[in-house]
């Protein structure tokens, strides 16, 4: 069992920019990691398993829809406590921070904003508390970066829906409740659909062989003639917009949560780098050691202060979608940087299981790919700036 060391850097005092609220919701996520997440994730990733038990502490700390209200179930918090609870999630592992992401901004979200007020009183306790488990389904096997493309549809047979296609490399769909399914209706418009587990035709099989986050259990989604109860369909989204706007919310919590994990991979560097001696003193007395762990703090701290301020523009309402795509971009490559870093300075220990970073470093090649990949969000900022659409 892994020992758990980690101390929090704050470089800039950002801790004086959060609510006594805000640390609270930081220091009891930070403590269930603790105690829950960082004693077994080593063996959940070893062992490619999800534990199951997760589920009741994520709910217990808030982590499934932090800003859904109260009146539906949810803690009814912040954007910033959101976020917060992101990169203490991602400390442990991205893995984890995955399942509350869908759960809260890919499941919770999508019910919340585009469902009926039947549908959101059915789902959404239920799902705030873990006694129902979402995933999300919007990729297919031949359609990724262009969601648009999509082939899952339904046609209206007079009394419900039936459902046709296929969704790839969905996040917790082996052992999800619910799907939250986008498909091509008669007319090809993109619309929500809830798909519960039970309805004839519908399988999650799971996807086998990841090196990345593998203590989230990933699969597909396959529908065969599934017929969907017409009081199923989320009625109030039309159009790429609905899920496109799902992952403006998780793509936020991303920017956020992957400070957790480059916070991780830097708390363990420093620390070695002043315990391993080579050549008669600490490597961290080494100038080119220095220099990793300088600029390491440096990237830190200035997506720290990328994200506290998207995040006081969501509370407002007024972060845009470039704006987050901009965050998720930069943090997510920042941390990869630290964690390849982070294994140099630890050297050989660096590919074991000893330390967190090769756990990171592996989980991070997902989530650079995942919620829109490094150069899809690089061509999005780039047709902000110039108006220039260079996706086709
Ligand atoms: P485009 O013509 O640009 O837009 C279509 C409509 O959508 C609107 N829109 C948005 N609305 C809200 N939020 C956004 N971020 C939006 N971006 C665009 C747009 O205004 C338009 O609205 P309307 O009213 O005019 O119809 O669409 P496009 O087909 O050209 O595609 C644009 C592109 C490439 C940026 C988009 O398709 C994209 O983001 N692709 C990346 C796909 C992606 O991110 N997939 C993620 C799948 S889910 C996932 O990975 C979960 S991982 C979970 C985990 O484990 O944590
Ligand atoms: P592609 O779209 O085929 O891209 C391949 C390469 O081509 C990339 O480098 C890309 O940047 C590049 N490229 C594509 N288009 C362009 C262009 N116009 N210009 C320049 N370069 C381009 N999806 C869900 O719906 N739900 C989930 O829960 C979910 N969970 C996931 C979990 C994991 C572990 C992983 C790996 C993926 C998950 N995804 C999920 C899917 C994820 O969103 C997609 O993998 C991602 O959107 C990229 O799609 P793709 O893999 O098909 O790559």
């Amino acid at each position: 069992m892994a020992t758990d060391n980690f101390q929090a850097h704050d470089y800039y005092l950002m801790d004086e920019l959060l609510s006594d609220e805000h640390k609270l919701i930081r220091d009891t996520a930070r403590a269930w990691v603790k105690k829950e997440v960082t004693p077994i994730v080593e063996e959940a990733c070893q062992t490619t398993t999800f534990p199951k038990q997760w589920i009741k502490g994520l709910a217990e700390i808030g982590a499934f829809g932090p800003y859904i209200p109260t009146e539906y179930g949810g803690p009814g918090l912040d954007q910033i406590s959101y976020g917060i609870i992101m990169q203490e999630l991602e400390r442990g592992d991205s893995g984890l921070r995955s399942t509350a992401s869908v759960q809260s901004s890919l499941v919770m979200y999508p019910i919340y904003a585009y469902g009926s007020e039947e549908q959101k009183k059915k789902y959404l306790p239920k799902l705030a508390s873990g006694d129902l488990m979402g995933c999300f389904g919007l990729t297919e096997p031949d359609h990724g970066s262009n969601p648009n493309g999509m082939i899952t549809n339904f046609k209206d047979k007079g009394d419900h829906y039936l459902l046709n296609g296929a969704k790839m490399w969905i996040s917790n769909s082996p052992f999800a409740d619910i799907a939250v399914v986008w498909a091509k209706d008669e007319a090809g418009e993109v619309r929500g659909l809830i798909v519960e587990r039970g309805y004839e035709g519908f399988t999650t099989p799971e996807t086998h062989g990841k090196w990345s986050l593998r203590a989230s259990s990933t699969g597909e989604l396959v529908f065969d003639n599934v017929k969907v109860p017409k009081e199923n369909l989320l009625p109030n989204v039309k159009g790429l917009k609905g899920p496109l706007g799902c992952l403006n919310s998780a793509r936020f919590g991303i920017a956020w949560g992957v400070i957790g994990a480059a916070m991780d991979c830097y708390d363990s560097a420093l620390r070695y780098s002043k315990e391993r001696i080579q050549f008669g003193k600490p490597i961290g007395a080494f100038q080119l050691t220095q220099k990793k762990l300088a600029e390491m703090i440096t990237e830190i701290t200035k997506a720290q202060l990328l994200t506290f301020r998207l995040g006081q523009l969501k509370n407002e309402n007024r972060a845009t979608p470039a704006q987050i795509s901009m965050a998720k971009r930069n943090n997510v490559n920042m941390a990869l940087q630290i964690a390849r870093e982070a294994r140099q300075i630890h050297g050989g220990m660096g590919i074991t299981g000893e330390y967190p970073i090769m756990r990171h470093m592996m989980n991070l090649e997902s989530v650079i790919t995942y919620e829109g990949t490094h150069d899809i969000h690089l061509l999005i900022t780039g047709m902000d700036v110039t108006g220039f659409n260079a996706f086709n």
